[in-house]
């Protein structure tokens, strides 16, 4: 019979215990809303899907028992050798465009590894090539202060133990084992944060298919969560995803840390953190003269997309010799230049107040507000709803003389049509107060 004492001993380290737990919960919590703020901030990052099926110029994963066959999509990596591969130009090409992280296939759909896995042979090291492109990307993008992430891939096409093969998951494998996949994966995604962290994102896709269920993604979540407490985890390591707008269907879901449109510029939000993921060309992995976004889009689609809070994950597609296409580094680098000049408005802000629409686009910091004009009214007028807060000063960033009228029901902008930039006139509003506090507003189009 335990005695009084040994009773109380027991209660008090229980108690313990249950209070430590908490506090480690809530240290998780808290390493993950600084990690994903810190992310937010970043705002733009370069997005790459990559493997042996660059040499065949057809769809990674996709393409696998479709244009592919499925034999000889699983031995082009007897034939990988991108020998102009160079991790630090990559790396470069994606800090001159302005972008602050950069996040890479480690595995997609077709099961292949970008790293030297010892849970597999189907990976880089048993190709000609050999090097570890993982291991050189993140030294790299350590060493240019770019934050490393990865993309992986939950659904795997080519694994015998994943149930759902190619093409495109519309098959069932005869002898699957998806707990043993799970381990799999589970053991995949440590050997990465291992080698390669500490990582800025784990950016799960592949979660749509019927074997994989919440609880597993609830499990992987809190799996890597103590691996690496300031890892950010996007929604796709779960079931919530409204395909591909890629919000979160239940608040309540434990879906990750943010969600993830897809080929569209997401809704205005400013309380639910998500980035825009989007192709510099039509295709993610290299096709030959796929069709290339303008330079006017690519940068419009980036302001649409800040001005409604998100960030933005743009694809590229390198070449099998290992470079990135020349036509998309030039574009990249377009998108550096003017970023360079009018960049205030889009790293560490926040979308709006004016939300984004045909008009153009609004961020905001501190007390100033940063419009980028796309389209004026045909008087060559912007008409921008009223707000409280008092407009101290309004200068155009992008050259010419604006003027600018407030009264309670609007604000009244004019510039000179040659003063009107093509791509989008930046327009810099000092208010007496803090920015962020101003209620978000729609804008009316503008009178063509
Ligand atoms: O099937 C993939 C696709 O290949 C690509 O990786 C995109 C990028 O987010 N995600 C899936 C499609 O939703």
């Amino acid at each position: 019979m335990p005695t009084s004492k040994s009773y109380l001993i027991s209660v008090v380290l229980i108690a313990y215990i249950v209070l430590f737990a908490g506090l480690a919960k809530a240290d998780d919590k808290s390493a993950t809303s600084e990690a994903v703020r810190k992310w937010q901030e970043m705002r733009f990052g370069m997005f790459i899907h990559w493997g042996p099926v660059s040499l065949k110029g057809t769809e990674i994963g996709w393409s696998r028992g479709k244009e592919v066959p499925i034999e000889e999509y699983d031995q082009l990596y007897k034939q990988f050798n991108p020998t102009k591969f160079d991790a630090e130009e990559w790396v470069l090409v994606a800090k001159d465009a302005g972008m602050k992280y950069l996040v890479i296939t480690s595995k997609h759909h077709d099961g292949f590894c970008l790293w030297p896995s010892k849970y597999t042979d189907y990976h880089i090291g048993n190709t000609p090539f050999k090097r570890d492109v993982l291991k050189e990307l993140s030294a790299a993008c350590k060493k240019h202060g770019v934050q490393f992430c990865t993309y992986h891939s939950i659904c795997d096409w080519h694994h015998p133990d994943y149930p759902m093969g190619s093409p495109g998951g519309s098959t069932e494998k005869p002898n699957h084992n998806m707990p043993r996949y799970f381990q799999y994966l589970k053991n995949q995604t440590k050997e990465i944060i291992d080698n390669y962290g500490p990582l800025g994102i784990m950016w799960f896709d592949g979660e749509w298919e019927k074997p994989w269920t919440r609880e597993y993604g609830n499990e992987i979540y809190d799996y890597l969560k103590k691996i690496q407490p300031d890892l950010v985890i996007n929604n796709r390591v779960s079931k919530g995803r409204h395909g591909m707008a890629g919000t979160t269907k239940e608040a309540n879901l434990n879906a990750g840390d943010y969600d993830t449109p897809e080929q569209q510029i997401g809704g205005f939000d400013r309380q639910r953190p998500w980035e825009t993921c989007m192709t510099i060309c039509r295709q993610w992995a290299w096709k030959p003269n796929d069709r290339m976004k303008s330079t006017k889009e690519c940068i419009q689609t980036l302001l649409h997309t800040v001005g409604g809070d998100g960030n933005l994950l743009f694809n590229v597609g390198p070449m099998p010799d290992g470079r990135i296409e020349l036509r998309q580094v030039e574009r990249l680098k377009e998108m550096g230049v003017w970023l360079n000049k009018y960049g205030d408005g889009v790293y560490a802000t926040r979308g709006g107040p004016f939300k984004p629409g045909k008009w153009g686009a609004s961020t905001c910091k501190d007390d100033k507000i940063y419009l980028y004009v796309m389209n004026w009214s045909s008087n060559g007028r912007l008409m921008l709803p009223g707000i409280v807060q008092k407009i101290t000063s309004c200068r155009t960033l992008s050259g010419g003389q604006v003027s600018m009228k407030q009264s309670k029901d609007n604000i009244e902008i004019q510039l000179p049509p040659t003063n009107q930039n093509e791509i989008a006139t930046v327009i810099e509003l000092t208010v007496d107060g803090k920015a962020f506090d101003i209620e978000p507003v729609e804008v009316a189009d503008p009178i063509i």
